[in-house]
C-alpha cells in the first residue's frame, strides 16, 4: 500500500536549505558588478503641494545612470496605480501614482527614482534632488479624520472613502426591546508586519528574446506579471515574473503593485542593464503597509441568560492615504466580526477613512482581529454584567453544529452571501477549557491572590473564512528519472507548501514524497494563478495539486497497463513503481513509464536514470493511448464554490505584577480546526507564529505617529516587536476536524488564525486580572498603569 502522508507531521524539506543558509532571496539574484541599483526619494512630508522638482546635476553624479520623476513617465506609467479590488461603497477609492504627481501624502510616498552603479551613489544622488514643498495641513489618526476640518485628498469630502452598512432585521429596535442593554467603545491602534526580508526586485530586459524578466519579492508573481504588461505596454507572453525565497510577507507583498516593481524592470528595460531594488527596513516601515486601526462603537441587547437578540456595531477604520484593496479590510471586519455567534437581529456600519498616514492593506488576519476584538469584548461585557461564567454566555450563542451551512445573511466583497460552511463550536469550547484548565482557574485565582499576585484568564473565539477563489492550478510531470515536478502559480512564504504539496503528490501518485519537487511563483511554469493571501494556498493549490496528480496517475496507469498487457484497474502504484497487484515482477517504475510516453525512444543507464541514448520512436504507434498527449504529465485547476470558514479559540493566562504592571503569559492554550489536516506540524507551525505576531499586536506594537504625520518609531530600536522572549514558550495546540464538504480533501485554511484572536483574549485575561475594563489595545505596562490610576493612557 501507498503511505498515506495527508495528517502526518512530515518534517519540512525547506528547512536544510533555509537553516543552512541556502536560501535565495531577492537579494541574492544578480549579485556583480552589471547590475545597477535603485533608491528611492520619499516624501518628509505627511502632506504637501509638490511644487518643483529640481534634479539637475543628479546625473553629474559618478555612476549615476538615471533619474526620474513623475514628469519622466508615460503612457500607463504615469497612470495612478491600479485599485486592485473596486467595491460600489468606495466612491472615493484613490491609488497613487508610481512616483508622486503633484501632491504627497504620506511621509515615505516615492518622489524620485535614481539608478545608479551601487546603493550607495544612488543614495548620495538623491541628496542632490531638490523639491519644493508647499505645506498641506496633516490629518493623522481616526479622530482627526472624522472631525474633517482638514482634507487628505481635496474632493474627498469628510476624509470619508467609503460608508457601507448592512442589517439583518431591525437592529436597534431589538435592542430597544431586549431586557439588558450594553454599549461599549472600543480601539485597535495601528500595527505592521515585519517580514524579515523588505521589498525587493530585480529585473532585466533580453534584447535577443524581447523578453522581460522579473524576480521579487511578492505575494502573487501573476499579479506582477499582470501590472507589468499592462503598466509596460508589454503582452503577458513577453513577462516572466520569477518569485526566488521570501522572507516573509504577512499581506504587505500582495502586489499593488508597488511602485518599485514597476519602476525597476522599466528601468530594467530602458536601460539595457539589470536593475536591482532592495528596501531598508526604514522604507519597510515608512512606505510599505499598515493595519489594523480602528475605533468602534457596539450596541448590544441580550436577555437573562446572555443571548444576543440585537447587536449594532459602528466602526471608523483608519484607510491611510490610500486604497489600492478597496474595501477589503474593513469588509472582513464587518462580516466576520460575528464568529461562531448568532447576534439576533444585526446592524453594521463603517467608516473608511483618509489619513496622512501609510496605506492601509490586509497584514495576516486582515481585519479580522480588529473585528474578533470587538465581539468577544461584548460577550465579557455581557457576563461581566450578567454576573455568568463568560464560556456559558458565550456557549448560549454559538450557531450549532446541525445548523452548517450557516448564513448569517451578510453580504461580503464579491457581492455573494457569506456562508458558513462547517464546524463545531460546542465541542471546541469542551476543549479549549480542557486544555487551559478553565474551571479549576478560580481556584487558582484565589491562591495566587494569598500571595498578593494577580492572574486571570481570558478567552477568545473567531471564525475565518479561508481559501477564496477564485482558482489556482497545477501541474505535475514525470521526469525520465521518475522525480516529480509539481508547479503551482501561487508563492511561497515560508509556510512549508514544498513539503504539504509534496505529501498531497506522494498520497495521490503513489510517488516516493523524496522524489516530488515543488515549483511556486513562477510564470514560466505556471502562469495562471492568483497568489498567496486569504489563507488560500491549502485548499486552493491543495486541491488543484490533487486533482492534477489525479490526472497523472490515471494517465501513468494507462500507458503502463498497455505495456504491461494488464488491466488498469489491476495496477497499484507504490513508491514510484507500477505493478500487477499480486504480479509484483510485473512492474514499471514511473521514470519508464515517463519513457514511454515520449515520441522519443531512450536508451537509460538503469544505475544513473540518465538517458544515454535515444532514437526515434515506432512511427506506426504513439507513445501514448489515442486519447492522451505525448509526455506524462497532469495540469487542473480549482476553483471553489465559496469560502471554506475555520475557525478556533484561545485561552491565555496571564500575570500582572502589582508593582510595576509588567504582563507576563503563563500559559497560552489554542484549540483550531482548519478540516482535515494535511501536516498538523506545519499548521502547528503557523500557529505558533500567528500568536507571535498576535502578542505583538496585543501587548507591544503600535505605529507611533506625531501629529505632524511623522513615524517615530519607523526602525526596530523604537518599534517594540517580540523576542522570543516574550512569546509563549510552549503553547498547547489542540485540532478539531471537521472536514469542509466543499473541497475533495476536506481542507480549511490555517495561515493566518493564530494572530486573529489576540487583542481580544489577551485584554480579556488582563481584565480578569485586574478587574478593570480593557477598551484599548495594544496595552502595554505603561497604559496598564494609567489605567489603574485612571489617567488616560499614553
Ligand atoms: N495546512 C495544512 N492543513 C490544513 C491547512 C493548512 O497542512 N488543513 C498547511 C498548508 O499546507 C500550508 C500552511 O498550513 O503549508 C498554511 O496554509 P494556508 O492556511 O493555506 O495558508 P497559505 O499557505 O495560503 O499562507 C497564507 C497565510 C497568510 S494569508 C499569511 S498573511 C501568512 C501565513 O500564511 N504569511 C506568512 N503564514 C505565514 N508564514 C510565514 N512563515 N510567512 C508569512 O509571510
Amino acid at each position: 500500500m501507498t503511505t498515506k502522508l495527508m495528517g502526518q507531521g512530515v518534517q519540512r524539506v525547506e528547512d536544510q536549505r533555509f537553516l543552512r543558509g541556502q536560501g535565495r532571496y531577492a537579494d541574492d539574484v544578480a549579485v556583480g558588478p552589471a547590475t545597477l541599483h535603485a533608491a528611492v526619494l520619499r516624501s518628509p512630508h505627511a502632506h504637501a503641494r509638490i511644487l518643483d522638482i529640481d534634479v539637475s546635476g543628479v546625473l553629474d553624479v559618478y555612476g549615476v545612470h538615471a533619474v526620474w520623476t513623475y514628469d519622466d513617465l508615460t503612457g500607463p506609467m504615469a497612470e495612478p496605480l491600479p485599485l486592485l479590488i473596486p467595491h460600489p461603497a468606495l466612491t472615493h477609492g484613490r491609488t497613487q501614482y508610481a512616483l508622486a504627481k503633484d501632491e504627497v501624502n504620506y511621509v515615505g510616498e516615492a518622489i524620485a527614482f535614481v539608478v545608479a552603479e551601487d546603493r550607495y551613489v544612488a543614495e548620495d544622488a538623491l541628496d542632490r534632488i531638490r523639491v519644493d514643498y508647499e505645506l498641506l495641513p496633516p490629518v493623522v489618526g481616526i479622530d482627526a479624520a472624522r472631525a474633517a476640518d482638514r482634507l487628505v485628498h481635496d474632493d474627498v469630502p469628510g476624509n470619508v472613502g467609503a460608508r457601507l452598512e448592512q442589517e439583518v432585521g431591525d437592529a436597534r429596535a431589538a435592542i430597544a426591546a431586549a431586557p439588558h442593554r450594553l454599549a461599549l467603545d472600543l480601539t485597535v491602534e495601528r500595527s505592521a508586519c515585519q517580514p524579515l526580508e523588505g521589498r525587493g526586485t530585480v529585473a532585466r530586459w533580453d534584447p535577443d528574446l524581447n523578453r522581460l524578466q522579473a524576480w521579487t519579492s511578492t505575494q502573487s508573481s501573476t499579479g506582477v506579471r499582470a501590472a507589468l504588461a499592462v503598466k509596460l505596454g508589454l503582452d503577458l507572453g513577453q513577462v516572466d515574473v520569477i518569485t526566488p525565497d521570501v522572507g516573509g510577507g504577512f499581506g504587505v507583498k500582495i502586489n499593488h503593485p508597488w511602485p518599485e516593481e514597476l519602476l525597476v524592470p522599466l528601468a530594467a528595460k530602458t536601460l539595457g542593464r539589470t536593475v536591482k531594488f532592495t528596501e531598508d527596513r526604514r522604507e519597510h516601515f515608512i512606505s510599505t503597509a499598515h493595519e489594523r486601526g480602528q475605533v468602534q462603537h457596539v450596541e448590544v441587547g441580550f436577555d437573562d441568560e446572555g443571548q444576543l437578540l440585537g447587536l449594532d456595531v459602528e466602526f471608523w477604520h483608519d484607510h491611510g492615504a490610500y486604497t489600492p484593496y478597496g474595501l477589503i479590510v474593513p469588509i472582513i471586519t464587518s462580516t466576520q466580526l460575528l464568529g461562531p455567534y448568532k447576534p439576533g437581529a444585526y446592524r453594521v456600519v463603517f467608516e473608511s477613512l483618509y489619513t496622512n498616514t501609510v496605506m492601509v492593506t490586509p497584514y495576516r488576519g486582515a481585519g479580522r482581529p480588529q473585528g474578533c476584538f470587538a465581539m468577544e469584548r461584548t460577550m465579557d461585557a455581557i457576563a461581566e454584567y450578567l454576573g455568568r461564567d463568560r464560556t456559558e454566555v458565550r456557549a448560549v450563542n454559538f450557531i450549532q453544529p446541525d445548523e452548517f451551512p450557516y448564513d448569517h445573511g451578510l453580504v461580503f466583497q464579491d457581492g455573494r452571501e457569506l456562508e458558513y460552511d462547517s464546524g463545531d463550536y460546542p465541542a471546541m469550547l469542551e476543549k479549549i477549557k480542557a486544555l487551559v484548565g478553565w474551571d479549576e482557574f478560580p481556584q487558582f485565582q484565589k491562591h495566587m491572590a494569598l500571595q498578593g499576585r494577580r492572574v486571570g484568564i481570558g478567552l477568545a473565539a473567531y471564525v475565518e473564512g479561508t481559501g477564496v477563489g477564485p482558482y489556482e492550478g497545477a501541474h505535475v510531470h514525470i521526469e525520465t528519472s521518475g522525480k516529480v515536478k509539481v508547479a503551482t502559480g501561487l508563492t511561497t512564504q515560508g509556510q512549508g507548501h514544498a513539503t504539504v504539496f509534496a505529501q498531497l503528490v506522494a498520497d495521490e501518485l503513489g510517488c516516493r514524497f523524496e522524489d516530488v519537487e515543488v515549483v511556486t511563483g513562477d510564470t514560466r511554469r505556471m502562469p495562471y494563478a492568483v497568489g498567496t493571501f486569504a489563507s488560500r494556498a491549502a485548499v486552493m493549490s491543495g486541491s488543484a495539486i490533487h486533482l492534477a496528480a489525479k490526472r497523472a496517475k490515471e494517465k501513468v496507469l494507462k500507458i503502463a497497463a498497455d505495456a504491461l498487457e494488464a488491466a488498469e484497474e489491476d495496477l497499484q502504484i507504490v513508491d514510484g513503481v507500477v505493478s500487477v497487484i499480486g504480479a509484483p515482477s510485473s512492474s514499471l517504475d514511473l521514470g519508464t513509464v515517463s519513457v514511454l510516453s515520449n515520441p522519443l525512444r531512450y536508451a537509460f543507464d538503469e544505475a544513473s536514470k540518465r538517458a544515454t541514448q535515444f532514437s526515434v520512436g515506432d512511427p506506426g504507434k504513439p507513445p501514448v493511448p489515442e486519447d492522451e498527449e505525448p509526455g506524462l504529465e497532469g495540469k487542473d485547476f480549482y476553483s471553489p464554490e465559496r469560502a471554506t470558514f475555520a475557525s478556533g479559540m484561545h485561552a491565555v493566562i496571564v500575570e500582572t505584577d502589582p508593582d510595576t504592571a509588567e504582563i507576563t503569559i503563563l500559559k497560552y492554550a489554542v484549540v483550531h480546526d482548519c478540516g482535515r489536516l494535511i501536516n498538523p506540524m506545519i499548521v502547528e507551525g503557523q500557529i505558533h507564529g500567528g500568536v507571535a505576531q498576535g502578542v505583538g499586536g496585543a501587548l507591544y506594537e503600535r505605529m507611533a505617529y506625531d501629529e505632524s504625520g511623522q513615524l517615530l518609531n519607523a526602525s526596530f530600536m523604537d518599534f517594540l516587536m517580540p523576542y522570543v522572549t516574550e512569546v509563549p514558550d510552549g503553547i498547547d495546540i489542540d485540532h478539531l476536524e471537521t472536514p469542509s464538504p466543499l473541497n475533495p480533501l476536506g481542507i480549511k485554511g490555517a495561515g493566518e488564525a493564530g494572530v486573529i484572536p489576540s487583542a481580544a483574549v489577551f485584554a480579556a485575561a488582563i481584565e480578569d486580572a485586574e478587574r478593570i475594563p480593557i477598551t484599548a489595545m495594544p496595552i502595554s505596562p505603561s497604559d496598564l498603569f494609567a489605567l489603574r490610576a485612571h489617567l488616560p493612557p499614553t
